[in-house]
Parts: C-alpha cells; sequence; structure tokens
C-alpha cells in the first residue's frame, strides 16, 4: 500500500491517492471528518481554522461507501483558496502578487529558494505548511478503519506542552476517557496550565511546541523484521512520525532515558505464568529486535515550536540582502494538540502498511482471516 499527497496550503484543497488498499472496507465519513475536525482544534490554534470547514471527499476506489480495490482518491478542499485564487490559481493568476522575502529561521523558507533557486519562499512554503497533514488525516483515518477490522487500535494524548510536562502514566482506557478537550492532555490540571502558557506566548507574539504519546493496542507479535533495515518496526514508524510537519524528535518505549539506565532498569523480564509468557513492564514499548513483541506500542514524538513567530525573529531578506524581522501574517501558537491527532493518523497509515506487507489479501476479509490466524 502506498500514500502520496499532493496540495498547496492556499491552493484548490490537498488531495491523496492511496494505492493497494484492499476491497470490502466500509468507510464512515463521521469517523473521517471528526478526525478532521480534530485536527482543526485545540487552544493556541490560528485564526486560519475559523475559516476552514474540513470534509473528506472521495473521488474514486469507492462505490456506496466500500472501498473496490482499485486506487482510492481523496479531497479535503481549502475554503481560503476563494482568498488566494488570484495568486494561486493553477490555470492563470498572478503568481508574484504575495511574494515572502523576509525568510523565517527554522521554517522551509530559506532552504527551500536556495534549492529551487527562487526570489520568493511562496512555492515553497505553500507545500511545506501543516496544512498538508489535512489529506494525511484524512487517508490515515481510513487506514485506522482497516486496522480496526484487526481489533488493533491507535490512541495518544498530549504530554507536555512547552515547559508544562505531564509525568504521569496512563493506561490506554484512561488515555481515551480522560483526553481533555482543549489541549488533548490525560491531566485537567496541567491542560488549565499548558492552556495559561500558550496564553502568556501568545501575548509575547511567540509560539510553543509540546510532546505527544502514541498507544497501539491488539498488534500482534512479528510485525517489522530483524533481517533486513528497512523493515525493522522501530525504523517504519519512527520515520512516519518524523514525516510529520515541525517533528524533532521520536522515542521507543524509554527512548533516550533508557541510554542512562542499568540494562537491567531498561530490559522486560520474562515471567512463566499459567503456562503463558508474560511481561511485568513494558520499557521497551512493544518493539524488540525490529519487531513487535505483542505488548502496547508506545512512542514519543516532539514537536518544535512553529517558525511563524508574530514578533518576528532577525532574518536575512533573499531579495535585498537587508537584515529584517521574519514575514509572519498569522500563525498558529501551539499546534501540538492537532499535531497528535495527525501523528496518531500517519501511524495508522505505517501500521497499515507494515500489516499489509506481511499478510497481504486482497479483500479486507482475507486479511482478517489472515491476522486471526496468526
Ligand atoms: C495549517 C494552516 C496554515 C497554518 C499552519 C497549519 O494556515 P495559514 O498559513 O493560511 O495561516 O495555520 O501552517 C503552518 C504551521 C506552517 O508552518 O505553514 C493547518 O491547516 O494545519
Amino acid at each position: 500500500m502506498k500514500l502520496t499527497t499532493a496540495g498547496e496550503s492556499h491552493g484548490k484543497g490537498l488531495f491523496a491517492i492511496l494505492e493497494g488498499f484492499p476491497a470490502g472496507l466500509k468507510l464512515d465519513l463521521t469517523r473521517i471528518d471528526g478526525e478532521l475536525a480534530r485536527r482543526r482544534g485545540g487552544h493556541g490554534r490560528g485564526a486560519r481554522q475559523n475559516i476552514e470547514c474540513d470534509r473528506v471527499e472521495f473521488l474514486s476506489g469507492v462505490r456506496d461507501l466500500v472501498t473496490l480495490g482499485s486506487p482510492l482518491a481523496l479531497t479535503v478542499k481549502n475554503r481560503d483558496y476563494e482568498n488566494w485564487k488570484g495568486c494561486m490559481a493553477p490555470e492563470g493568476c498572478d503568481a508574484s502578487a504575495r511574494p515572502l522575502t523576509a525568510v523565517r529561521p527554522g521554517h522551509a523558507d530559506l532552504a527551500g529558494t536556495e534549492k529551487y533557486e527562487l526570489k520568493d519562499a511562496r512555492n515553497i512554503l505553500e507545500r511545506a505548511s501543516a496544512r498538508e497533514t489535512a489529506v494525511r488525516v484524512a487517508a490515515g483515518t481510513v487506514c485506522r478503519l482497516l486496522l480496526e477490522k484487526l481489533n488493533i487500535f491507535v490512541a495518544g494524548y498530549v504530554r507536555s506542552v512547552g515547559s508544562v510536562c505531564d509525568e504521569k502514566e496512563y493506561t490506554y482506557a484512561q488515555i481515551l476517557s480522560q483526553r481533555g478537550k482543549d489541549l488533548c492532555m490525560a491531566d485537567a490540571e496541567k491542560e488549565l496550565e499548558a492552556i495559561e502558557l500558550i496564553d502568556r506566548a501568545r501575548a509575547a507574539g511567540d509560539t510553543l511546541g509540546g510532546v505527544a504519546e502514541l498507544r497501539v493496542i491488539g498488534l500482534k507479535s512479528g510485525f517489522g523484521s530483524c533481517m533486513t533495515y528497512e523493515e525493522k518496526l522501530d525504523a517504519r514508524l519512527c520515520a512516519a512520525l518524523m514525516s510529520v510537519q515541525a517533528i524533532k524528535g521520536v522515542e521507543v518505549g524509554l527512548g533516550f532515558s533508557a541510554a542512562g539506565r542499568f540494562g537491567s532498569e531498561v530490559h522486560d523480564e520474562i515471567f512463566a505464568e499459567n503456562g503463558k509468557r508474560i511481561r511485568k513492564t513494558n520499557r521497551a514499548g512493544g518493539i524488540e529486535g525490529g519487531m513487535s513483541n505483542g505488548e502496547e506500542l508506545v512512542l514519543h514524538a516532539a514537536m518544535k515550536p512553529i517558525p511563524t513567530l508574530m514578533k518576528g525573529l532577525r532574518t536575512v531578506d533573499i531579495v535585498t540582502g537587508e537584515p529584517v524581522i521574519a514575514a509572519a501574517e498569522r500563525s498558529d501558537v501551539c499546534a501540538i494538540a492537532a499535531c497528535e491527532t495527525v501523528l496518531e493518523s500517519v501511524l495508522c497509515t505505517a501500521l497499515a502498511q507494515v500489516v499489509l506487507e506481511r499478510l497481504g489479501g486482497d479483500t479486507v476479509a482475507q486479511l482478517a482471516a489472515r491476522y486471526e490466524a496468526l
């Protein structure tokens, strides 16, 4: 299975082709639009989200809400296009109308203009924008619906926003039932603290990042491989998470903190109980030797603060060569809650890929039977 996305932030919309997806999956549009709504939300989001009202539309690969086995084409339209078509329309426009030359440190602007030999970062930022994640959430939710047919479930929550960090441990059920509405944090008091911090950042014209925790239940052992480096499950999933805009760090299980401990404090001992092998800890985060080990998957992803700061950072104008303050029209102050939804979605896509690679199946029923038989 392969997912390709296209689309510019202020173009007509975002588009995706999902090929190699099995036939026979009943789609739930409310579920997909629900995830799109979750992606638009979260305290700290910017004015763009008031303009958009993201809805998925399937253009092919589906009849009467059931997948056909042919490539799925889906789109999430940009309502803001109406305000931008004068400089974005593919069929003709004034492409020089909204230049960005005061390149933003931390954004794709500078490296992109150098790479494509441009004197305006518009073509770069339009594609680099996290708006692209809208269609990745739509496609990822299609993959989530497939995984759920196998009883594999994915959830997550926000563990930290800037310096406000929740150190507690939660069960999968707690994550689902406690997930806050404003920031997707599991601890209500921490969420209030984080909201205050975001408000302070907004007042100062600044931005904030955060950390999300992702969990997967129901994945049987043996997915991924220890045989080739490309097939290692941790490498596959971390690459997927790292592909999300602004993600700068990913961890499996204890991750970085494992490096500072003794081996006896890191590895999950194996016990025999009632003729079964069990673990009493899951510091490995459900992956050993590049393969799922049957335990819950636990991953973390760290998002850097969004690089468009209303107060502006010092930069150099790429046309005049003069020192200036970086461009800022509007921006999110903090998008970690939205990012958490995106991370869950890309994880669903990557897991569906791994499962389909191992088990194949032209139809969902064939795939489900093969999974059940493991
Ligand atoms: C985003 C839409 C964008 C930004 C943000 C994410 O809208 P606009 O650029 O029109 O304000 O809010 O994009 C970025 C963080 C970025 O760096 O470009 C969205 O829908 O998620």
